[in-house]
């Protein structure tokens, strides 16, 4: 439903820190020009168990640090989450009152109503407040469960001075006594006093309790697997909130619309024009933004001259290059989590100077050089300290201002690709859910590219992850020309067609020799497979497909095949599994559905065409990333990946522990040749010892 709903959060701690990062990054867009300064807030409606997530309180002195006032935090405190209390032995009131004094927010508590102000004004011997302040929430539970009678015998009860204030209530009434967030008029004013607090973000703990009104299953600890009420439980309702319905609409709890002009109707609709409409809506304004022509990135398309980049090294020159033009650089928004040192991102600071809401209050140690660490009002960077998790919520908060603010953001979150998909793929999930726009760059990416670091850093299965989201489009480039092809129509697709999609490419650490652009490849590169280098001598029996660093890796052995085994090999770069099957699935479908016209061909069968053999193809990642093409080549597949724990060692031994490398390529090519009884076995067999591939040692999945 792309028109429906803009920020998905039904997965508990997601709402809270995008709330604060949303709220953050309206504050930038103001700061840095792109938006007036605007009176609007960020409202976030949170569970009491939903606290408990850490996402939920892990960013609260980011909120306090910027003054957010822009920002209100709702906890309907009912004491209860899903299977009991919250905390039965302790208040979590006060608790989170605590945690968010100390975090610097301003706390406004709305527990009693207003039935109880007489009360209170009348505890001349302060033993109610002392009752109120020693009963632990599991008790406030059980007095909500049981009723008017229990409140006054184990409430009020225990001191005859407490027992005194209620004596001229009755038992019904005592019930009834109502909680700060169920009284209107409470709220209201907490609200209000939200909204006018200056300088701080505002938490408002409104105490209420679970199952409300629906007699028989309130304040209980299966409440919220109540789903539907029985024929008693409506009539309670009825009776208890005095709901003036028909009998037969609201016995069998229809739909009621009330006459048109009643004062509520018009009540109602004028609340939704002031609210803006009757729906939640993602409004589109006509696209802003023009992708730039491949031409602007020429550096990336002519090959690179010793000495080498990396893949990281020309995305930064590609990011660079974008954020200086004209048109479109404003709206770029890079986003890191201090690694920016790590790909070589440093010299972004000092040219577009890194977001800093109060501006630079200190003279940076290295101000007299070149390249010193900037921070400014209107800074463009935002430099977001370790937190994957608050960036990706930065990345949210900037990839749907399209949506929010009729303005096109262009973020660019580069990260340890390790610490993407798989730490805060859940966040992932609700920036693809709300429609956000965007590249997730992984950073140092691959089992066996990214050299010497701990084996917690070597990702082998982000690709694998990022497989699973809908509108994320992966990509794992091996050359720069790639990358200044996938990001150029990236934001073509993105913002100029409109499209709800997303990019993830994976970028790498490995220096090596950037080939210039050959003809004709865009089309492929795009949709995931072309053939990068031929066999030289006659026509190839064998096909390498080869990604990432990994397709040097199949050069390599393609070269080895040729020269010492007689084996014509192509070689082919697959910049994309992913994209290639998404295509073959469509296409598949398309075939089902139209039985009586003639097939269709997936591209991964046209691009291969006529090419013969056996596949091999090798990767930085999981097996099963290749192996997503195998309904399509049937019988063909021999795949080479990096399954299982990595290891703390340098790129060579890497390769030939994960079996990767140019000579793994080259012996599972002939295994499999021989097998087919295409090449001799016998040489086959000897070819893995020529080649020190050791055909006893353990497998690295289990390793
Ligand atoms: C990450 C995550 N884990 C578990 C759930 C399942 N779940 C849905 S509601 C709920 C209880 C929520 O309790 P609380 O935050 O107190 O909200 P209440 O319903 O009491 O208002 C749980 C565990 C979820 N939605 N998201
Ligand atoms: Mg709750």
């Amino acid at each position: 439903m792309p028109d429906f709903w803009k920020f998905p959060t039904v997965s508990m701690g997601i709402a809270p820190i995008n709330a604060i990062y949303q709220a953050r990054f309206m504050r930038y867009l103001e700061n840095r020009g792109l938006i007036a300064k605007t009176p609007r807030k960020v409202w976030a409606f949170l569970g009491d168990g939903e606290m408990d997530e850490p996402e939920s309180m892990g960013s609260l002195t980011l909120a306090s640090r910027e003054k957010l006032d822009n920002l209100i935090f709702v906890i309907n405190c009912n004491l209860q989450r899903l299977d009991g209390p919250v905390r039965g032995n302790g208040k979590i009131i006060q608790e989170l009152e605590a945690a968010f004094l100390g975090a610097g927010w301003n706390v406004i508590k709305v527990i009693w109503g207003t039935d109880w102000d007489g009360l209170l004004a009348r505890d001349k011997s302060g033993l109610l407040i002392k009752r109120m302040e020693e009963c632990v929430d599991g008790e406030y539970q059980s007095f909500k469960a049981k009723g008017g009678a229990y409140i006054r015998k184990e409430f009020f009860g225990k001191y005859p001075e407490t027992l005194k204030l209620v004596e001229h209530l009755s038992d019904e009434q005592v019930g009834k006594l109502r909680r700060g967030g169920h009284d209107p008029l409470k709220v209201y004013n907490a609200y209000r006093a939200a909204v006018e607090h200056k300088g701080q973000p505002t938490l408002i703990l409104a105490k209420t309790v679970k199952g409300y009104g629906v007699a028989e299953i309130e304040a209980r600890n299966p409440t919220h697997q109540q789903k539907e009420l029985n024929d008693r439980s409506v009539q309670l309702f009825r009776q208890r909130f005095d709901v003036q319905l028909p009998e037969d609409v609201a016995n069998n709890v229809e739909f009621y619309r009330p006459p048109e002009g009643s004062p509520e109707m018009s009540y109602l609709h004028e609340r939704r024009r002031q609210l803006g409409g009757y729906i939640p809506e993602r409004k589109l304004a006509p696209s802003q933004i023009q992708a730039p022509p491949l031409e602007n990135f020429a550096d990336l398309m002519r090959g690179s001259k010793a000495p080498h980049p990396s893949t990281t090294m020309a995305f930064v020159r590609l990011l660079t290059t974008l954020m200086k033009n004209p048109q479109i650089g404003k709206r770029v928004v890079p986003i890191i989590p201090d690694e920016a040192r790590t790909f070589g991102m440093e010299s972004l600071f000092r040219q577009f100077g890194i977001y800093a809401s109060g501006g630079q209050l200190y003279k940076p140690h290295d101000a007299d050089m070149f390249l010193y660490y900037k921070e400014q009002q209107d800074g463009q960077i935002l430099e977001e300290g370790i937190t994957e998790a608050g960036s990706m919520a930065s990345f949210t908060a900037a990839g749907t201002a399209y949506s929010n603010y009729q303005v096109e953001m262009i973020p660019f979150f580069i990260y340890y690709s390790m610490f993407g998909f798989q730490r805060v793929g859940d966040l992932i999930w609700a920036f693809a859910d709300a429609r956000g726009k965007g590249f997730l760059m992984g950073g140092t990416a691959g089992r066996t590219t990214l050299a010497g670091e701990g084996l917690q850093h070597q990702d082998g299965h982000s690709l694998v992850l990022a497989s699973t989201v809908p509108t994320c489009a992966a990509y794992d480039p091996a050359y720069a020309y790639e990358i200044a092809v996938i990001i150029q129509d990236g934001i073509r697709r993105m913002y100029q067609e409109q499209e709800d999609r997303f990019y993830y490419l994976t970028l790498y650490n490995e220096n090596y020799a950037m080939p210039p652009m050959p003809e004709g490849v865009t089309e492929g590169i795009l949709k995931g497979i072309y053939k990068f280098k031929a066999a030289e001598k006659g026509k190839a029996t064998v096909q390498l497909f080869g990604s990432g660093p990994t397709l040097n890796e199949a050069v390599r052995a393609q070269q080895i095949l040729g020269e010492r085994y007689g084996v014509a090999a192509d070689g082919w770069s697959v910049t994309s599994y992913n994209e290639l099957r998404r295509e073959a699935l469509g296409t598949e479908r398309w075939n089902r559905l139209h039985p009586g016209e003639a097939a269709r061909r997936p591209y991964i069968v046209s691009a291969l065409g006529s090419a013969q053999g056996p596949i091999v193809a090798a990767t930085e990642y999981m097996k099963v990333v290749p192996d997503q093409l195998a309904p399509w080549l049937p019988g063909r597949m021999v795949t080479l990946g990096t399954d299982g724990f990595g290891r703390s060692e340098n790129r060579e031994y890497l390769r030939r522990h994960f079996e990767v490398n140019a000579e793994s390529i080259v012996t599972a090519a002939l295994s499999r040749l021989a097998r087919d009884g295409k090449f001799d076995a016998a040489k086959a067999a000897k070819a893995f010892a020529e080649l020190g591939v050791d055909t006893e040692k353990v497998d690295p999945a289990m390793a």
